[in-house]
């Protein structure tokens, strides 16, 4: 990656969390802490890595991002808006009675969005249906689930990683946000993991590692994970849960929950945002 595309992307990261603290504060609801987190992991996919065609998000070929810690959905609107898949002037709307960009994704409504989430751990297991389904039309689509950390508590989850690599799904790629908070507490506090990637590994796959905020690194892995030719891959990505804001910085507190405008004017202050 060149030093101009990177510092472009950052940009565009950088203006995403301004336009992202300007929404959650304007409707007084919504989740900072997890969309903050994967802000650079689903930007890298939208503007750097994905073949999508938002004119044609229905597609034949086209690569999947499936949002599977639904919660986060704000940063996957910011990032489709910006793309072209609907006007930004609907991002105003978001979690309003009769808007198609509700709390969690919606495939029914928003055409780009791939699978409707919202309840944790559904996401590589139909990643892992859509892949297959690919290697079935011959097509070379790659299939990327985001997955939270509390959310591959899920059994679910362990399923799908048990069937990805029987079935060598090797265009399935997951990434983890790694940021070791979950709602109600830390991950150690709620309910350890022990080493993730050993555990992935173990269930036969081909693990990375990257910083979940920086774009040329998270690029770089999902070069060398669609490099696999035989196994399906996840990279971890260790973030931090609030990132960008330091009171929201590794606090399960800001979760979700509303910004209040003492709080509001902090945060935008520390992102060099106008108020
Ligand atoms: C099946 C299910 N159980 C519980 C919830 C409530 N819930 C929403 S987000 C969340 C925590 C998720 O933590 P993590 O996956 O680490 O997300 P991140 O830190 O990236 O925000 C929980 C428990 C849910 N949405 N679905
Ligand atoms: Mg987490």
């Amino acid at each position: 990656m060149t030093k101009e595309r990177k510092e472009e992307l950052q940009k565009i990261c950088l203006r995403f969390r301004n336009e992202l603290i300007d929404l959650l504060y304007s409707i007084q609801t919504g989740h900072p802490g997890g969309s903050l987190s994967c802000t650079e992991i689903v930007t890298t996919l939208f503007f750097e890595k994905m073949n999508i065609d938002p004119k044609n998000p229905n597609k034949e070929g086209r690569d999947r991002f499936i949002m599977s810690k639904g919660h986060a959905a704000p940063m996957l609107y910011l990032n489709m808006a910006e793309k072209g898949y609907f006007p930004r002037e609907d991002l105003k709307t978001l979690r309003q009675v009769g808007s198609h960009l509700q709390g969690h994704p919606c495939a029914h409504t928003t055409p780009g969005v791939e699978l409707s989430t919202g309840p944790l751990g559904m996401g590589l297991g139909a990643g892992l249906g859509m892949a297959l389904g690919e290697k079935l039309k011959n097509s070379d689509a790659t299939i990327y689930v985001l997955l939270g950390d509390g959310e591959i508590q899920e059994g679910g989850i362990w399923e799908a990683a048990m069937a990805a690599s029987k079935f060598k799904a090797n265009n399935l790629i997951a990434i983890l946000d790694y940021n070791g908070v979950q709602l109600d507490g830390t991950l150690e506090e709620i309910m350890p993991m022990g080493d993730i990637g050993k555990k992935f590994e173990s269930f036969g796959w081909n693990v990375l590692y990257c910083d979940g905020h920086d774009v040329e690194d998270i690029a770089n892995a999902i070069d060398e994970a669609k490099n696999c030719s035989t196994q399906p891959s996840i990279i971890i990505a260790k973030t931090v849960k609030g990132k960008g804001i330091s009171f929201m910085e590794g606090k399960n507190s800001w979760h979700g929950k509303p910004i209040d405008l003492e709080e509001y004017k902090l945060a935008k202050a520390e992102l060099g945002g106008v108020v």
